[in-house]
């Protein structure tokens, strides 16, 4: 096949006048309208002088012409990298510098403030706002319909995703075409997708899981989506008697289930709950199925790897567990230590090997080879084990890392801000219970030696440079961080004293 990615997922639709999209407003958009606006936005980028290869940074609002703009990287062979639409323009400047981006696409209020990035680098800026308006689309209305789709292998890269580190530097996860679609083929036939599912779709499209799990899946099976631009309970509430299937993160299902209108009839006609990108806590598990009936799905994967393991469609889907590994991926629990492969039912850290497993970062040989071993196991930094049956628990992190309401935040990057704020000794940043979010960020900072800090003032500084899910929730002062014999700073200490900073209901919001 000449390109697999695009030809297997949208190529395949060509023609075809049933329904893609559903949008809020009521209308609806074929497969053909969707390929001809994508293959429009492909013949802008031949104009702008991309080539295949080159990467498209995006930072722009979910909408139907975002999600062509993929589309159009796939046809045109260009790499696209989604970037949160939370990020501020000093965490954009890192990505695109470091991804050498060719092209930005921005929402047209922050064209201004990306243009000297783009003037360093040499790169184009085009505007798409969250309506479809936007210079983009001015010009893709005067392109053809058609566009002769690029020749490219399987093993070509596909997208950036970048992920945080423990350094507090970004990488870019590279994702061939192969990674993607092998994953694709897999969770459709294990989730049992068709053409007759209509997926309620309320995830951002710059993750893997809105972008690849939700739309590649709904994509091969030739279904639909009714496409929220973000999570809204009234919107869920109101369209799900359309919808036949959902995916979403854990906050998705406590919000729910914390609104009397979802109800057992509300979703008493749905196939499928799916959840994942943070852990599902069984509690939250049980309270869904006593009120409507139905067993939440939940599965367990990454930016660098799509997903690694699910609960099963048939079979018993155990709560408290991300269920088996998918057909074609090798998982093993090793010691962290000496990589050592253990007994079953101990714990250890989570290594996973299969055609999922992406091609390295981008421009960082080294961080590959610490994550990414010679054999391809890929080392996750995920703590769990593997039960009698075969079930995975994930039991805790072997890496420094927050998940707040789906999203990662790393400490690291929070804790390098808050040491070079005035009157600040050092931190430390931790990750705590948060009744919405399932974890949320909390800051400790020490007073340098007769110095009182400005928490406001540094909440204000934060403010610039980081997105706002990273946002420490409160700032706690200590007069010192407790420390272990070797001198590192025992944040385990601190996540017991602070465990129920936000769950006894007596803190608000920073
Ligand atoms: C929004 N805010 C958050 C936040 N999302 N703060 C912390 N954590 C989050 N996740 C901020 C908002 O900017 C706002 O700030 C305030 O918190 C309250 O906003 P809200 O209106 O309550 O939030 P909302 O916009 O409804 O967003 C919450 C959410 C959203 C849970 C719906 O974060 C979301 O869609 N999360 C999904 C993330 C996801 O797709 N992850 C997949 C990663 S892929 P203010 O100042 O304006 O009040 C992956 C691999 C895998 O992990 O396995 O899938
Ligand atoms: P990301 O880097 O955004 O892809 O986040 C991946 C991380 O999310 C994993 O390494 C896990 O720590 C976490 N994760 C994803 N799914 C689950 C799940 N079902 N249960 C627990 N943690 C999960």
């Amino acid at each position: 096949m000449a390109n697999p990615l695009y030809d297997r997922l949208f190529g395949i639709h060509a023609g075809k006048v049933t329904p893609f999209l559903h949008l809020p407003d009521g209308q609806t958009i074929s497969h053909q309208q969707f390929l001809e606006t994508s293959s429009r936005i492909a013949h802008v980028t031949r104009e702008i002088g991309l080539k295949p290869g080159d990467r498209v940074a995006a930072q722009i609002e979910k909408s139907p012409e975002a999600l062509a703009l993929y589309a159009a990287c796939a046809q045109a062979g260009l790499i696209f990298l989604p970037l949160n639409t939370a990020y501020t323009v000093d965490e954009l400047q890192y990505f695109i510098e470091n991804s050498g981006a060719s092209l930005i696409v921005c929402d047209g209020s922050n064209a201004e403030n990306l243009a000297p990035i783009a003037t360093t680098l040499g790169s184009r800026i085009e505007t798409l706002n969250g309506d479809g308006s936007g210079s983009l689309m001015d010009r893709a209305r005067e392109m053809d319909t058609v566009f002769a789709t690029v020749a490219r292998q399987g093993d070509d890269l596909a997208a950036f995703l970048y992920t945080s580190g423990t350094t507090g530097r970004s990488k870019g996860a590279m994702l061939t075409q192969n990674n993607l679609l092998s994953n694709t083929w897999t969770l459709m036939e294990e989730w049992r997708f068709t053409a007759s599912d209509v997926l309620l779709h309320a995830l951002p499209i710059f993750h893997t899981h809105g972008l690849f799990v939700a739309t590649n899946i709904t994509l091969a099976a030739g279904g639909s989506m009714i496409f929220l631009p973000k999570f809204d309970l009234d919107q869920m509430i109101a369209w799900m008697p359309r919808a036949t299937t959902m995916m979403g993160v854990p906050t998705f299902y406590t919000r729910l289930l914390g609104d009397a209108r979802f109800t057992h009839d509300l979703a008493a006609h749905m196939r499928l709950f799916i959840s994942g990108s943070a852990p599902l806590l069984a509690e939250t598990h049980a309270r869904f199925e006593a009120l409507t009936g139905h067993r939440i799905l939940e599965r367990y994967g990454m930016t660098e790897t799509n997903m690694n393991t699910s609960n099963p469609y048939d079979g018993e889907r155990r709560a408290g567990t991300v269920g088996h590994p998918l057909p074609g991926i090798e998982l093993k629990i090793t010691d962290p230590q000496t990589g050592t492969t253990l007994p079953e039912g101990e714990i250890g850290q989570i290594e996973v090997r299969g055609p999922n497993v992406f091609k390295g970062y981008w421009q960082m040989p080294e961080k590959t080879a610490e994550e990414l071993r010679a054999d391809g196991f890929f080392i996750t930094g995920d703590l769990g084990k593997v039960d009698r049956d075969g079930y995975v628990h994930i039991v805790g992190r072997n890496k420094d890392l927050i998940i707040s309401g789906g999203f990662n935040v790393y400490p690291k990057e929070i804790e390098q801000l808050l040491d070079d704020q005035p009157g600040v000794l050092e931190s430390a940043v931790i990750g705590v219970p948060h009744p919405d979010f399932g974890e949320t960020v909390l800051g400790v900072i020490v007073p340098a030696p007769g110095a009182a800090p400005d928490r406001q003032a540094i909440m204000d500084s934060l403010r610039r440079s980081l997105a706002r899910f990273k946002h420490p929730r409160e700032l706690v002062i200590m007069d010192e961080l407790p420390r272990n014999t070797m001198g590192k700073v025992q944040k385990n200490i601190l996540r017991d004293q602070f465990r129920e900073m936000f769950t006894s209901g007596d803190v608000g919001q920073t």
